[in-house]
């Protein structure tokens, strides 16, 4: 069996238990179990060198940490990664930040990255990339050299061609996705947009349904929707420690039911629009007053970058407006927490919960939906009620989906799902628990590794394309 290269923006905490469960534990397993390297950003920003690299041995695998300077985090991380390409894959044109700086930042950590993981790697090694932080590593790694299969996981969207095609750099971008094997999605839309834009914008020939080739190069790109570890979460949702026993027989005895939502503070999310919803509920629908309490759980991330700075404050003022406006002396109706809670406490808060509110404008995938099913009672499931944005409503079509500008129809929704009866909220819970089950963290793996170790089926001539920089009749040179 080859080793296992994982690379990621940041290096996971290979120590970590499967107990507490979670993606980057999910795959610590698989490199573990094959022995192989993790190479990431140690996450501080060291002076104006960077500092030197961090290498641990634990088992047969090395824990690679590289440092990065104050100036690569504020233009690769803080720019180019969270100030251009988050906000434009989540199709927020009008929130992007554009600086020649950022660009030049991204290449030049990623490049950075190739060079310090080389040593590191051994020819039949299979390695496995993720996400939007490093999207041209294969392309530097091949010109060192590399030949090793290399595929690249996206776990945010990927948009539509045409907004796509409002970065200047948009060319370099999909170019760089061509210098992998396997390119994956989170959903048949992601997916479908690349496609869409190799059709439109590149000479790229299609091999196959899911196989394209540019120049020499050729990918399979497929979608591959991540889960999580259901079986391992519904025990921990199960394991209430004090706080949360106290807090649900509380509840019970108030006859007050709550609605829940978990999220990162992110303007993707929609906390607004899913507080003036909630507003909503509650003034269309007075006799839910005191019977129904709405916690958000939100702690900020990125508070560095502007767009972050003004969503608190905004969800800040909605909160308090909505809480003046309803609250009594023995009802606060939102609960809006800032502090990190730890998994642990999450699961069963998420299980003592009767409506899981998940409703991002645009989300690759969306966990919390998955953890919300998971750790349901089944015999008296909650109700979970998802945006048609989230990628995990492509998959999860027994939720309530909503439309999440749609305020109105948010608040209609919320009550659907506060008086749906028992026989439905069992049949719908069941149908997606038997999904998100047989969907988990453990097969999404198994089969983006099976798609990566698979050989190459044999080329279908030799393909036409050009370098999608020429395509674009611009004179920057191709990444690869
Ligand atoms: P995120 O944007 O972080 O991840 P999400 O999938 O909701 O979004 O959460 C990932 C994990 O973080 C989940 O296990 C969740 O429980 C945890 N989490 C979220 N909010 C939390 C909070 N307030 N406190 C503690 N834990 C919290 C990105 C993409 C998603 C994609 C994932 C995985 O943006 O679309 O689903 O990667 O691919």
């Amino acid at each position: 069996m080859s080793r296992l290269v994982i690379v990621s923006n940041r290096v996971a905490d290979l120590r970590a238990t499967t107990q507490t469960g979670g993606l980057a534990v999910g795959l610590a397993d698989a490199v573990r179990e094959r022995g192989g390297v993790w190479f990431g950003w140690n996450g501080e920003r060291d002076g104006v060198t960077g500092g030197d690299l961090h290498v641990e041995r634990i088992g047969r695998v090395d824990r690679v940490a590289a440092p990065l300077s104050a100036q690569d985090v504020s233009d690769y991380y803080l720019g180019y990664a969270n100030s251009v390409l988050w906000p434009l894959f989540h199709y927020r044109l009008d929130l992007v930040d554009y600086r020649p700086a950022f660009f030049a930042g991204y290449r030049r950590v990623n490049e950075t990255f190739a060079r310090q993981l080389l040593p590191f790697l051994k020819p039949d090694d299979l390695i496995w990339v993720h996400d939007y932080h490093l999207i041209p590593l294969a392309g530097f790694l091949r010109r060192l050299g590399c030949r090793q299969r290399i595929g690249f996981f996206l776990h945010i969207p990927f948009p539509p061609p045409d907004l796509l095609a409002a970065s200047p750099n948009h060319a370099e971008l999909v170019e760089a996705l061509l210098d992998y094997d396997v390119v994956g999605f989170q959903t048949r839309t992601d997916a479908g947009n690349l496609k869409l834009y190799l059709g439109e914008h590149a000479s790229a020939v299609q091999l196959a349904r899911n196989r394209f080739s540019l120049g020499e190069r050729s990918v399979v790109i497929y979608r591959f929707p991540i889960g999580i570890d259901a079986a391992g979460f519904a025990a921990m949702a199960r394991e209430a420690d004090e706080d949360v026993q106290i807090d649900l027989m509380r509840r019970r005895a108030l006859g007050r039911r709550q609605i829940i939502g978990i999220d990162r503070l992110d303007y993707s999310k929609g906390l607004p629009e899913r507080m003036k919803a909630f507003g909503q509920l509650l003034a269309q629908h007075p006799e839910l007053e005191k019977s129904v309490t709405f916690l958000q759980i939100a702690p900020p991330t990125r508070e560095e970058v502007g767009a972050y700075a003004d969503i608190r404050m905004e969800l800040e003022t909605l909160a308090g407006s909505i809480n003046g406006r309803f609250s009594d002396f023995n009802w606060t109706p939102i609960r809006y927490i800032r502090r990190t809670v730890s998994r642990r406490k999450l699961a069963p808060l998420l299980r003592g919960s009767q409506v899981g509110f998940i409703t991002p404008l645009r989300d690759g995938m969306n966990l919390v939906a998955k953890e919300y099913v998971a750790a349901q009672d089944p015999e008296d499931p909650g109700v979970l009620v998802l945006s048609k944005f989230a990628g995990a409503a492509e998959e999860m079509r027994q939720a309530l989906i909503v439309n999440p500008y749609d305020v109105d129809g948010m608040a209609r929704r919320l009550h659907r799902a506060l008086t749906m009866p028992l026989k439905e909220r069992q049949r719908r819970h069941a149908a997606l628990l038997d999904h998100i089950a047989r969907h988990d963290a453990r097969a999404w793996l198994g089969a983006f590794l099976a798609a990566l170790e698979a050989r190459d089926p044999p080329r279908a001539g030799r393909a036409r394309g050009r370098p999608l920089a020429a395509a674009e009749g611009t004179s920057r040179a191709p990444l690869g």
